[in-house]
């Protein structure tokens, strides 16, 4: 069994992060839900709750567990006694990761384990969108599919062969880069600083968008990346071309988006939206849009090594050990 966390505790663990492994401390988690996957049993003390909800500040929380959701003043006026946000994701821009490191709070995210899902993800709309799978479904679905092949006006766009515009080469975007070998695509990229790479060639931005059949976005979301592909670059695409989002729907001037797809002239696979769970509702009834509810990391897998991760830091603090997944 572990003691209990006291102050005393926590300063020996600021002033030495490798703190003997026979201490073993006793953290107290608030968690905003129940994490998938058996990690999740090894934690000790747990309460389910938003930090909103709480009636009163709470000193005996040393662990905040939240997906995707806001950290900021108030919700850490709320703990004073918090030591680490884990954030179950690898996305943290929800969380203030400055206010955190004002207060001591450490802040761990979840990378490297969801890439496959969110690169697999990222195929499944590209040939969902550009094949109108989820319109032949419909079709079927309907009784309305009268022909014995669908002839007609229901063609889609090739994905093999197609340039493919990566917009972040980080481990995503380079999952889904090694994956287009498959679909013989012709790969380009563009991030800040050029990557010493042979899977993708790399473009500036803009050509990189007046290039590409589909172009894919893999960035998060900063204040850099907010509004990054704006109704002007946008409009580089090429008619027919196919955006992908699985990254921030915030990345996206998503008026301007809506615009483009109502109009027809591209197409688009989204699994992120600016403020979810609302999705603008003049996508809905578009034949040119696949739309998924932020699924990118919801395989089994990778949403059990995800709590993997979050259970391993929080052992980590409760051991006085290195965090394995620090955002900074
Ligand atoms: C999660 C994500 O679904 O990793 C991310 O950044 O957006 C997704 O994996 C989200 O964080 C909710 O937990």
């Amino acid at each position: 069994m572990g003691e209990r966390l006291s102050p005393l505790c926590f300063s020996r663990l600021r002033s030495a992060p490798f703190v003997s492994r026979a201490i073993l401390i006793h953290v107290t988690v608030l968690a905003t839900r129940r994490l998938p996957g058996s990690a999740w049993d090894e934690l000790r003390d747990v309460e389910i709750a938003a930090p909103a909800e709480l009636d009163a500040a709470r000193s005996d929380v040393h662990v905040l567990v939240v997906a995707n959701e806001t950290v900021d003043d108030d919700v850490l006026d709320r703990l004073p006694a918090l030591r680490l946000v884990a954030n179950f994701g690898a996305g943290y821009d929800r969380i203030d990761v400055d206010a955190c490191a004002r207060r001591g709070v450490a802040v761990t995210n979840t990378p490297g384990v969801l890439d496959a899902a969110t690169a697999d993800l990222s195929f499944a709309l590209m040939l969902a969108t550009r094949r109108r799978v989820v319109e032949g479904d419909a079709l079927v679905r309907s009784g309305e599919w009268s022909t014995g092949w669908s002839a007609g006006p229901f063609l889609g766009r090739e994905v093999t062969g197609a340039t493919l515009g990566i917009v972040g080469l980080g481990r995503i975007g380079a999952a889904v880069a090694h994956r287009a070998g498959g679909f013989d695509l012709r790969v380009l990229y563009t991030q800040r600083r050029r990557a010493d790479t042979a899977v993708a060639e790399f473009r500036e931005l803009d050509d990189l968008l007046s290039e590409a059949d589909v172009v894919t976005l893999h960035v998060p979301l900063t204040p850099e990346t907010q509004g990054l592909i704006s109704r002007e670059r946008l409009a580089l695409l090429p008619d027919g071309a196919t955006l992908v989002n699985t990254s921030r729907g915030a990345v996206v001037d998503e008026d301007a988006l809506v615009d483009e797809l109502v109009s027809g002239r591209i197409s688009a696979g989204l699994d992120v939206f600016v403020h979810e769970p609302h999705v603008p509702a003049s996508l809905l009834g578009l034949p040119n849009v696949v739309l998924t509810p932020h699924i990118a990391s919801a395989t089994v897998e990778a949403r059990s090594a995800m709590t993997r991760l979050v259970v391993d830091n929080i052992r980590a603090l409760e051991r006085g050990a290195p965090l394995l997944t620090p955002v900074s």
